[in-house]
């Protein structure tokens, strides 16, 4: 037979499957719902290899879902907002608009030659008017439920440009464009309650058993709950300014108080700037500090630095002992109280601290085994389990009993009129800050009316659309200069107002894009009778990268629509997967870096030459690593598609690692897949015209029944690997199934009917097992054998199990509890049965010697004892 033709073959079928709408859900047909869901691209220009091997993956849970007789949703969009679209803007001249449609269209075209069944009638991107005008509702509806509000926060700006800029675009404390130093500056921000549902949000994480456990962590610590206690430490009387009595810290180790030997605040705490008026070193100090990045990431990795402010505070639990209070630049002003009481020997950045200043370090905890006569930390900070020393009242206790000693003795401790302490639980997690001074985003829709304060846009007023006709000529938002565009009426007062020129992060169109496909062209956000059906979403599959952001966003907003109505659900993603990356090997030409397209490799002897193509020299071979332009080790996949056809991209990409693994690229590694493409096609094709006469029923003899439990086999055990999302062990066993069949298919000319209808059915049975990951060339093989409909809208293979059924086991036969040998019986043979065979073996008579046995262990299936 002719060799199979991808580039024929492929987009023959994908037309088929469009004319015929096989991917076009409704949402009442039949079946029960399953909703597979990949991460939706930002449209960046091309496809790359990493979102092949994603939409492969859902596809292959797709199929095989539709397969299994539900009612699948697979839809595919685009989070087409961001700065990229603003950057061409500003580099090229291209409009945002037309930027992002533009790399929309190819994009959608390189989908499309993937073969993957998507809705695409559900389709949408962020950035089209539909979209974000549900959006401004659903902005709307937060803001009407109090979970959206406006307060002052910090951004970077940039003293040259005159403009705010994303974390992104600020490098090493410069601003991306102007190299200026960036500084920190207080804009009036839009926030969303995420901190309302932090509690929910982490204890819901025990109740999704299909999420990566890493994942799950990473949110946990995101979250980052603790249980800690507020001390109010009181000012000593001598030096003290007027108006300020105390400071109240936070900790999480009140057990280590007796090891306390400074209080430190935050740069921006108004101990600092009640302190710092009368003293310009301190003053200068603060300023410092708090032009310093405001990022936790940031602080973590700064040096640490202080300042004494003179001050002393006076220990909670003894009124004769004080302590320096210090500024300090790694104490942040949004956690806790801004506040801290440090400890030297049990926390290493207090360590490093006291040793920068000479602070005493006194260690009161003791770890097991240590001896309390000669414990000291020298420059690790010891902040494991122990026993409290050094401690007065709570020496001997536990860390843990430690705390609630002194929660309780300074609970029931008065300090002008109040307790002076009181546990509370803290949270790491900060409020959603969505506002961002950029163009390409959703217009926040709330206007700025000088008699009535900040006003939500009138309902019937929206959408508010982003103006067509903008300039990016000068950094900064274009929105704010924008000559017309601001001008609106109040819809209070009806007179002038100014309309918010804040866009919204694009994270937000991301956190509920999911939602919005369940009904794309709903009035409101959503139907929410057809979300509660779809959602949540069965498996979702992305990348690792957006394991706390993308997915604690999507959260709060499940949390958010259903307080507003929109849906009524716990969570928004029952299954996760995050696949690993893409990666191939490096080259370089010198300084150079060498694409793989123009690198051709040798092997001799086991050892691997490069040589570049273009120019015909000895290049070197650098470590693998993920695809990237900056180390230009990527390879193109329309390349591949055009070589090879999308079917073995696929196979390629799901075939190699297990998917939550890195996968390696090669050239060897696609030619072996399309090797095995064009065997399958060989293999199938040339059997069909003998298995056109097969009888109806198969023949029970063994050649024939051999071929049909091979088959079985397969159909169960690749039913259970992709139910695990094991695709790679879903393709091992296909590569076997098909050296199974291959022989037999071979002879089937002299075969009789019979023996063909046991292969005519084995063939049917590879073909729809390997059509979620090769769907076309399985259209082919379906045709050729001459099925009638689609393959891919065949059901999935079933398994009879008494093909599953071994026919004989091999059982271990004991002597007084020692292996002596094996007996095998048919499978399903009884106790009796198996027993008198065991008596009857050579060495089981040589060992009775004549006699009866004293007892006979048989458990079927597993074993046999002989005891004499
Ligand atoms: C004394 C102490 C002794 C502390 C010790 C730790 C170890 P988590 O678990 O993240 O909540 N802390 C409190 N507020 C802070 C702030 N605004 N900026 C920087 N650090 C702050 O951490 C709580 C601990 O972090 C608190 O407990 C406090 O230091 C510090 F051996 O108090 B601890
Ligand atoms: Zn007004």
């Amino acid at each position: 037979t002719e060799r199979y033709n991808p580039k024929a073959a492929e987009p023959r079928w994908q037309a088929v499957w469009d004319e015929n709408k096989l991917f076009e859900t409704r949402n009442d047909a039949p079946g029960e719902k399953y909703y597979v869901l990949e991460m939706f691209p930002y449209p960046s220009g091309r496809i790359h290899m990493g979102h092949v091997r994603n939409y492969a993956m859902g596809d292959v849970v797709a199929r095989f879902k539709r397969a299994r007789g539900h009612n699948v949703l697979h839809p595919m969009g685009w989070d087409a907002f961001g700065m990229p679209a603003e950057n061409a803007a500003m580099q090229n001249k291209v409009h945002p608009r037309e930027w992002t449609y533009a790399n929309i269209a190819t994009m959608r075209a390189q989908l499309k030659s993937m073969g993957l069944s998507l809705d695409w009638s559900r389709e949408f991107a962020t950035c089209d008017v539909d979209y974000y005008h549900r959006q401004q509702m659903l902005f709307l509806d937060l803001l009407e439920k109090g979970l959206a509000y406006r307060r002052k926060s910090k951004v970077n700006w940039d003293p040259v440009d005159n403009t705010v800029l994303a974390n992104e675009q600020v490098i090493d404390g410069r601003g991306w464009r102007s190299g200026a130093p960036v500084e920190q500056r207080e804009l009036t921000q839009w926030f969303f309650t995420i901190t309302e549902f932090a509690e929910d949000l982490l204890s819901a994480l025990d109740h999704l058993p299909e999420w990566p456990e890493k994942v799950r962590l990473m949110q946990r610590n995101w979250i980052g709950r603790s249980e800690g206690l507020l001390v109010r430490w009181r000012l000593d009387a001598a030096n003290k300014p007027a108006d300020i009595d105390e400071v109240e810290v936070f900790t999480t180790r009140p057990d280590t108080l007796f090891g306390a030997s400074f209080v430190a605040v935050a740069p921006d705490h108004p101990l600092s700037k009640a302190a710092a008026a009368g003293n310009p070193k301190l003053a200068a100090f603060v300023e410092e500090a708090r032009r310093g990045g405001t990022s936790a990431a940031e602080i973590e990795t700064a040096e640490k630095k202080g300042f004494d402010t003179g001050l002393r505070a006076v220990h909670p639990l003894d009124p004769n002992w004080t302590v320096p209070v210090y500024v300090a630049n790694f104490v942040l002003m949004d956690y806790g109280t801004g506040a801290i009481f440090g400890c030297p020997a049990h926390d290493q950045r207090d360590l490093d601290f006291a040793r920068k200043y000479a602070l005493p370090v006194v260690p009161v905890v003791l770890p097991e085994g240590a001896d309390a006569a000669t414990f000291d930390v020298g420059t690790e900070a010891f902040t494991g389990e122990g026993t409290l020393f050094h401690s007065r009242f709570l020496d001997g206790l536990t860390p843990d009993e430690g705390f609630d000693a002194v929660a309780k003795r300074l609970e029931d401790t008065d300090l002008s009129g109040r307790p002076q302490a009181k546990r509370q639980v803290n949270f790491r997690l900060r409020d959603w800050g969505v506002s961002r001074q950029r163009y390409w985003g959703c217009p926040i829709p709330v206007l700025h009316c000088e008699a009535c304060g900040v006003v939500p846009e009138a309902r019937e007023n929206l959408p508010v659309r982003l103006p067509d006709d903008i300039d990016f000529e000068k950094p900064g938002n274009p929105l704010d200069r924008h000559p017309t565009w601001r001008q609106a009426t109040c819809p209070q007062c009806g007179g002038p107002a100014l309309r918010e020129t804040d866009t919204m992060d694009t994270f937000v169109d991301s956190s509920w894009y999911f939602a919005r496909f369940t009904s794309p062209h709903a009035a409101g956000p959503t139907d929410p009778q057809i979300a509660n059906a779809w959602l949540p979403v069965n498996q979702y599959i992305g990348g690792i990268e957006h394991a706390i952001l993308h997915l604690l966003y999507s959260r709060f907003f499940t949390r958010a629509m259903r307080a507003t109505g929109h849906l009524d659900l716990d969570e928004p993603f029952k299954g996760l997967f995050t696949q690993g990356m893409v990666v191939h090997e490096t080259y370089r030409d010198g300084s150079e870096w060498v694409v793989p397209a123009d690198v051709s490799i040798t092997e001799a002897d086991g050892a691997r030459t490069a040589t570049r193509l273009s120019t015909g020299g000895q290049i070197a071979i650098g470590s693998i690593e993920k695809m990237s332009k900056s180390k230009k080790n990527v390879v193109d996949p329309d390349d591949i598609i055009a070589s090879y056809g999308a079917d073995t991209a696929r196979w390629f990409m799901l075939s190699d690692s297990p998917p939550d693994r890195d996968v390696i690229w090669t050239e060897a590694g696609v030619e072996g897949a399309h090797r095995f493409v064009q065997r399958l096609w060989r293999v199938v094709s040339e059997a069909a015209p003998h298995l056109a006469g097969a009888a109806e029923a198969p023949s029970d003899d063994p050649a024939a029944t051999a071929l049909r439990k091979a088959a079985h086999r397969a159909a169960a055990g690749v039913t259970d690997d992709i139910e695990r999302l094991a695709f790679n062990k879903a393709v091992a066993r296909l590569y076997e199934l098909v050296n199974a069949l291959a022989g037999p298919f071979a002879s089937l000319d002299t075969a009789a009917p019979e023996a063909r209808a046991a292969a005519r059915e084995a063939a049917t049975i590879l073909v729809r097992l390997v059509a979620p990951m090769m769907p076309h060339l399985a259209e082919e093989c379906w045709q050729a054998l001459g099925e009638t409909g689609l393959c891919a809208a065949a059901p999935w293979p079933v398994a009879e199990p008494a093909l599953l059924r071994d026919d004989e086991v091999t059982l271990p036969v004991q002597i007084n509890g020692k292996k002596r040998g094996d007996l095998t019986v048919p499978a399903g043979a009884d106790k009796a049965a198996i027993e008198a065979e065991a008596l009857a073996l050579d060495f089981v008579q040589a060992a009775l010697g004549g006699q009866a046995p004293k007892r006979v262990v048989v458990v079927p299936g597993r074993i046999i004892n002989v005891v004499v």
